[in-house]
């Protein structure tokens, strides 16, 4: 039996994968089962999935399965193939790379290219000050180094993160993370010495912005103490917890305040970075200036790559050896991540993102019109969310999530939910994705909600 890929006219991978929605089986199909059976086998029952098919070829705006089923892809591997999958400049500073040297160890002999990120992360993130970057292997291990950084640098301990925030699963992040279930819930204890404040959530509080930061900031103050406070992390715009923008006048008041108390602010740009929400970097769309960055994601086409950028001065607090690891800024990651940045600064990404949020929301904007049950439509750029609702009592209404979303996947559109109530699907398609694309994967959440 021929595998799936020797249906395709074109060669694997890239955009040129035919861009269509296309079912040949029900979803999953039979070599799609074959591999969840294995996988309930082999792989340990913590480690969950959200789409029951076995991908073997991604590019453009699809994601081709083992069955032949060509799913549309709105969901981007959680935002991280911003380029599209298997984009050719990635695959072609991939493979240069690979044959040239996988691996030294930069802190054993360094290398041109790690430099050279940090050298393009310094120019390209938020603000004209002198910037120094560490490079690590994921986004949580980047958000536990800023947290080390910004310790070391302020001599005090304590962090204060967000209601709804996410950065990671290691234990300072599961710390850091608001939401029990699915992340934290029997992974205790965790790291001591973070807080939590109330987030700005304008559907949900309907505090203006400068109202917000008065309350999470007087909680900081009471609770926590600027005397003790080395950082305050947070999301300019919230993941996971449900694509929550804050109002406007929130992130600079916040911003101020720790510039005034010297408490350094971490900006968690691991989700929202690179073109993502139609600015270079969230924190650019509000106006703010972070002491710190944390990247990952959409950092470098799909590798592995993490990244710590930041004030010089907070940067260089740490004494030689204090930051690192064995595959921090591995070669073949650094090759890919030079590459995305280029392709990013050059293919007019960040327009794309914005082309992409104008047909998101005006096609979720109709659909919240006709069906009271989409309670608000928000977000920016290729980062979009729908909040489903119960109209009468506006509590969330995770159970229609869930029932949207599994639809979704079944007629073959790979949808993500998020929220701290589960009550959201989120909009992260690649931005390669060709617009009549975008709007059938939007058709079928209407047929999926009208079904529902
Ligand atoms: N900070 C803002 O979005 C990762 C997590 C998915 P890692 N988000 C997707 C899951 O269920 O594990 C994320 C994020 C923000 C930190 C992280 C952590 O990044 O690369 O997953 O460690």
């Amino acid at each position: 039996m021929g595998s799936a890929i020797d249906t395709l006219t074109t060669p694997l991978g890239g955009p040129t994968l035919p861009q269509e929605r296309r079912l040949v089986t029900s979803i999953p199909g039979p070599r799609s089962q074959e591999l969840l059976a294995r996988k309930a086998a082999a792989v340990a029952a913590g480690v969950g999935h959200t789409a029951p098919i076995h991908a073997v070829a991604a590019g453009g705006g699809v994601v081709l399965d083992a069955d032949g089923n060509s799913l549309i892809d709105l969901g981007s591997g959680i935002a991280v193939t911003t380029l599209g999958n298997a984009h050719p400049k990635i695959v072609e500073a991939v493979q240069a790379q690979i044959a040239q040297f996988s691996h030294t160890c930069f802190m054993v002999s360094p290398y041109e290219s790690y430099v050279a990120v940090a050298e393009a992360l310094n120019r390209v993130t938020p603000g004209a000050h002198v910037k120094k970057s560490a490079l690590f292997n994921s986004g949580a291990e980047a958000v536990e180094n800023a947290v080390k950084i910004a310790r070391k640098f302020t001599g005090k301990q304590a962090v204060v993160a967000f209601d709804h925030g996410y950065h990671g699963r290691t234990n300072l992040t599961m710390a850091l993370t608001a939401k029990a279930m699915p992340y934290k819930s029997g992974f205790g204890p965790f790291a001591s010495e973070i807080y939590r404040a109330p987030m700005s959530n304008p559907y949900r509080d309907g505090l203006t912005g400068a109202q917000a930061a008065k309350k999470a900031i007087s909680i900081i103050e009471k609770q926590v103490g600027a005397d003790n406070l080395a950082a305050v992390i947070i999301e300019p715009i919230q993941g996971e917890g449900g694509f929550i923008v804050p109002a406007d006048g929130f992130l600079p008041a916040v911003v101020e305040w720790c510039r005034e108390n010297g408490v350094v602010f971490i900006a968690d740009e691991i989700q929202t970075g690179f073109a993502r929400t139609g600015e270079m970097f969230a924190s650019d769309r509000f106006g703010i200036v972070p002491d710190l960055i944390t990247t990952a994601k959409g950092i470098a086409g799909g590798l592995p790559l993490a990244a710590v950028t930041g004030r010089a001065a907070i940067m260089d607090a740490s004494h030689a050896g204090g930051l690192g690891g064995t595959y921090g800024g591995n070669p073949v990651a650094c090759a890919a991540a030079l590459a995305a940045i280029e392709v990013f600064e050059t293919e007019g990404l960040v327009d794309r993102a914005r082309e992409i949020e104008l047909l998101l929301k005006t096609r979720l904007t109709d659909l919240q019109n006709a069906d009271a049950r989409i309670g608000d439509v928000r977000g920016y750029g290729a980062m979009i969310a729908a909040e489903f609702v119960d109209p009468e009592t506006n509590e969330p209404d995770a159970a229609l999530t869930a029932s949207v979303a599994k639809a979704c996947t079944a007629q073959g559109v790979i949808v993500l939910t998020c929220g701290t109530y589960g009550n959201v699907i989120r909009f992260l398609p690649p931005l390669s994705i060709p617009d009549d694309l975008l709007h059938e994967g939007i058709d079928v959440v209407a047929a999926a909600l009208a079904g529902a």
